[in-house]
């Protein structure tokens, strides 16, 4: 093999699309039910393009998180596809508006569309370019499981097992404690012992009442408990976490990794997942990983479950992967899950390329 080019920034194409999804999720902070996705390609000179998209949560975010990549793209245009030196740059100019929002979503879309851009030239899935292997990702289903009752979720758990997996993750935050508990032990009936039960808050409690209701959870068997407080408040979870023996996690709004370093220096959770997105793509997370090795902390993903399973393969702390089918419709190749794994596609990139005709049925123009 011969000496590989330079990759040059030649446009950055981006598209709005609103995906249903098939199980809309209900959580305590608002129900989704569509996946808003800005579909970012990313051309060179050279003729590779780098692809990825975001989750914008609400289509609120879709049109202003691709306005505002579409406005970034005269400033990477001739740009040396260099993912930390566009990092620095971008960092320096949005260091007075901050990263922490849509400028930091549009960064990390730049840089994981720049990371599939890199390894496509090298003929490298990511995972091996960032000096990996493709190895088999323990992954929980994450498909559903929203607040729908004890019933409902009764049932859901079970198809959700079925998928072919080992874990999955119930949201929690009833009006009243009584209702969190009946839940768990309505989806703990359903699915049996030997699977692991996770379940998420999404920041609904104030620090007293998550208290009190890890009290009442805690002979349960949660595999762990997720952002019982507000994201940001560290000291009120590393209260929390002092009160409780259920492990208590958290990590998908970490924005950035220097957030997570705060995070963990407040003792603020046991584990971390961080959002390939909001910890600042690749290039963030590979950061991430640098820290959580460094605190002895197991990390898991949150969403992206496509470019997570790369990610996690080069993480020492590798937990779990969250896997999410959100996605799918607009992708060529969704993610493969075997015997409760995701499989890492053995070709170059992280795997991602559009289904065009599910992308047309979804695209907002
Ligand atoms: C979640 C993820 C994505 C959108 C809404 C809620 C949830 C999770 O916090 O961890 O899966
Ligand atoms: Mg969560």
């Amino acid at each position: 093999m011969g000496p590989h080019p330079r990759l040059t920034v030649r446009e950055l194409r981006v598209r709005a699309v609103n995906v249903p999804m098939p199980r809309p999720l209900q959580t305590s902070s608002g129900t989704i039910s569509l996946a808003p996705l800005a579909l970012i390609d990313l051309d060179t000179e050279e003729g590779v393009t780098g692809s990825t998209y975001l989750f914008c949560y609400t289509p609120l975010a879709l049109k202003p998180v691709t306005q505002l990549l579409a406005n970034l793209a005269p400033l990477i245009k001739g740009d040396v596809v260099a993912p930390f030196e566009i990092d620095r740059k971008l960092q320096r100019q949005f260091r007075l508006l901050g990263t922490k929002g849509v400028t930091g979503m549009a960064m990390a879309g730049i840089d994981m569309a720049a990371w599939d851009a890199l390894s496509k030239a090298q003929g490298l899935p990511l995972a091996r370019l960032l000096g990996g292997e493709l190895k088999p990702i323990p992954a929980y289903n994450s498909c559903g499981l929203g607040m729908i009752g004890p019933e409902r979720a009764g049932v859901e758990a079970q198809q959700l097992v079925a998928a072919g997996f080992s874990a999955v993750k119930l949201r929690l935050g009833y009006p009243d404690v009584k209702a969190d508990v009946d839940v768990v032990r309505a989806v703990r009936r359903s699915i049996g012992d030997g699977v692991h039960l996770m379940a998420d808050y999404n920041q609904a409690l104030s620090v007293a009442e998550a208290i009190r209701r890890t009290e009442a959870l805690a002979a349960e068997g949660l595999y762990w408990l997720e952002e019982p407080t507000l994201a940001d408040d560290f000291a009120g979870h590393a209260q929390i976490r002092g009160k409780t023996r259920i492990t208590i996690q958290m990590g998908e709004n970490w924005w950035g990794p220097q957030d997570m370093a705060k995070g963990v220096a407040a003792g603020a959770s046991d584990l971390g997942m961080p959002d390939a997105m909001k910890i600042g793509g690749v290039t963030g997370w590979m950061r991430a990983a640098a820290i959580a090795e460094s605190a002895g902390m197991p990390l898991s993903s949150h969403i992206f479950p496509e470019v997570s399973a790369h990610l996690l393969a080069v993480t020492p702390t590798c937990h779990w992967l969250e896997y999410v089918d959100w996605a799918n419709p607009v992708l060529q190749c969704p993610l493969r899950i075997e015997a409760g794994h995701a499989i890492i596609p053995d070709v170059p990139g992280s795997g991602i390329s559009w289904n065009e005709a599910g992308v047309e049925r979804c695209l907002v123009r």
